[in-house]
């Protein structure tokens, strides 16, 4: 038996990645101890090689990003959670509420710099009435018609149900529904994915435990499936969670997309692998609907493009594989449709300690949030997009994480208040240009798109959805 010399031999090579590289290769869903095996391996280059390669099959040599605005209305909220360094009580010093003329202001400067989104959030603020939503929406649309408004996370909607006097402990999705019905009236696009941290009993307590807790996250995501509206979601991990509980989020969402490709017509696995004992998902009957292996059809909002879906019906023909594909009749010319309805990406979030409750925690290392990164794009096998949020990562980082696992990195930002990587202050601004520079560089070619993941094509100032 030859023997190596440690120059000659392979570090960190692990075997127990074979089986799973197996599993990834043939597109199947991947298990909780699958998850564990990632976490846990010393070989994390595999595990971000085989990202990398979900990430390549689902958007072959190119990377996203989206010329935006996030404007945070309030920081005044009426809960205190751990991990937050952006809340402030009424009067604290700090505190502020944006009035209507400031957010007129805002609206006009997102016009005029090229904008194609709003991201819109803020703080549970008891002091503002229902109709502040509903102005600050309507106004914008007025002022912009061509910017998407993504506004407002699960718990705020919560809490303007209350405010509205919708909500009803009885059943609070159908306050939630009222709002969401307003606020699309009014102009809402699309929601972000924020406030969903990570889905677990125990860390809720320990973390957030004033905050909506798993259940009702998800409700406020499924009215807003059921009403056509695209949404995103988050896992803020690194500060009182485990692996495991950050493995049982990725299942709770995973199976949360199941349920919304499901309702859209997607086929998928009766007999794929749902993970026992976690309440949340358990409750859904959905099949297990995979879209990383080399024959899924991504949702979009256009309906499924035609040529694309004919391709994949003729191979469907010639192999009993159906996962991730629509049923016959769908997705023909005649029968495109808009498709709205479904999680559009993950964005993964590193808890930052400063100035937080818990400020006493590290935080998670940079090979940590790869790691994390690189899982996130492996379990999440339904969800389109893995966004890297450059604001807490930094822009160096998310270049590198377009190497494992994400595909996208929102965007040009300008203000942005909750947390940042680097720099002092609000003022969290970069360019297309070095967006498509660090994008150019990370050897794919830079699509701007628009908040459903529609390319956008420029001339000037002019901007339109399409080539
Ligand atoms: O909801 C709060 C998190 C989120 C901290 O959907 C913290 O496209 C780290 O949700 N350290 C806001 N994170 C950001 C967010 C987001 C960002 C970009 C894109 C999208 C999208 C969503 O930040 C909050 C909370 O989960 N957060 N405090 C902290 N100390």
């Amino acid at each position: 038996m030859m023997t190596l010399t440690p120059s000659q031999s392979v570090p960190n090579l692990d075997p127990a990645i074979e089986s799973i590289r197996e599993k990834v290769l043939a597109g199947q869903r991947l298990t909780l101890d699958d998850g564990k095996v990632l976490y846990e391996t010393r070989d994390i280059w595999s595990v971000i090689e085989l990202a990398k390669l979900v990430r390549d099959r689902m958007h072959p040599g190119v990377a996203y990003y989206n010329i935006n605005r996030h404007l945070n209305y309030s920081n005044v909220c009426a809960l205190a959670c751990k991990f937050c360094e952006f809340a402030r009580k009424q009067g604290d010093e700090g505190a502020y509420t944006r009035e209507l003329g400031d957010i007129k202001e805002q609206g006009h400067k997102a016009l005029e710099s090229g904008a194609t989104e709003m991201h819109i959030v803020g703080g549970l603020n008891p002091y503002l009435p229902f109709a502040y939503y509903t102005d600050m929406l309507s106004t914008l649309r007025e002022i912009a018609p061509q910017i998407h408004l993504k506004a407002f996370t699960a718990v705020e909607l919560v809490h303007l149900a209350r405010i509205a006097k919708a909500y009803t402990r009885d059943d609070p999705k159908v306050g939630v529904r009222w709002v969401l019905e307003r606020l699309k009236e009014a102009g809402l696009g699309s929601l972000p994915g924020g406030g969903a941290e990570v889905f677990d009993e125990r860390v809720h307590k320990e973390a957030f435990k004033t905050k909506i807790g798993a259940h009702e996250w998800l409700d406020v995501h499924l009215v807003a499936h059921e009403l056509g509206l695209n949404t995103n979601c988050t896992m803020l991990y690194g500060h009182v969670d485990k692996q495991d509980e950050r493995l049982r989020h990725m299942e709770i969402l995973r199976r949360s997309q199941d349920q919304a490709l499901h309702r859209l017509g997607y086929e998928g696995d009766a007999d794929g692998y749902i993970a026992s004992g976690i309440v949340e998902s358990e409750q859904i009957s959905a099949p297990v609907i995979t879209l990383s292996g080399e024959r899924a059809v991504l949702p979009t909002p256009d309906g499924i493009n035609s040529q694309r879906a004919a391709t994949v019906k003729e191979r469907s023909s010639e192999s009993s594989d159906k996962q991730g594909l629509l049923p016959d009749g769908r997705g023909s010319s005649e029968s495109d449709q808009v498709l709205g309805g479904y999680y559009q990406t993950i964005t993964p979030l590193p808890f930052f300690p400063d100035g937080s409750a818990l400020e006493n925690l590290p935080g998670p290392t940079g090979l940590e949030n790869l790691r994390t990164l690189a899982i996130t794009r492996l379990m999440l096998d339904n969800f389109p997009h893995v966004k890297a949020f450059w604001i807490m990562q930094s822009l160096p980082m998310a270049q590198v994480m377009l190497e494992a696992g994400a595909d996208d990195i929102d965007g040009t930002v300008v203000w942005y208040d909750i947390t940042k990587a680097v720099g002092e202050g609000t003022h969290q601004e970069t360019t297309e240009l070095d967006l498509k520079r660090a994008i150019e560089e990370a050897g794919y070619t830079p699509i701007e798109r628009d908040t459903l993941y529609r390319r956008v094509t420029r001339d000037g100032s002019r901007w339109w959805v399409g080539d």
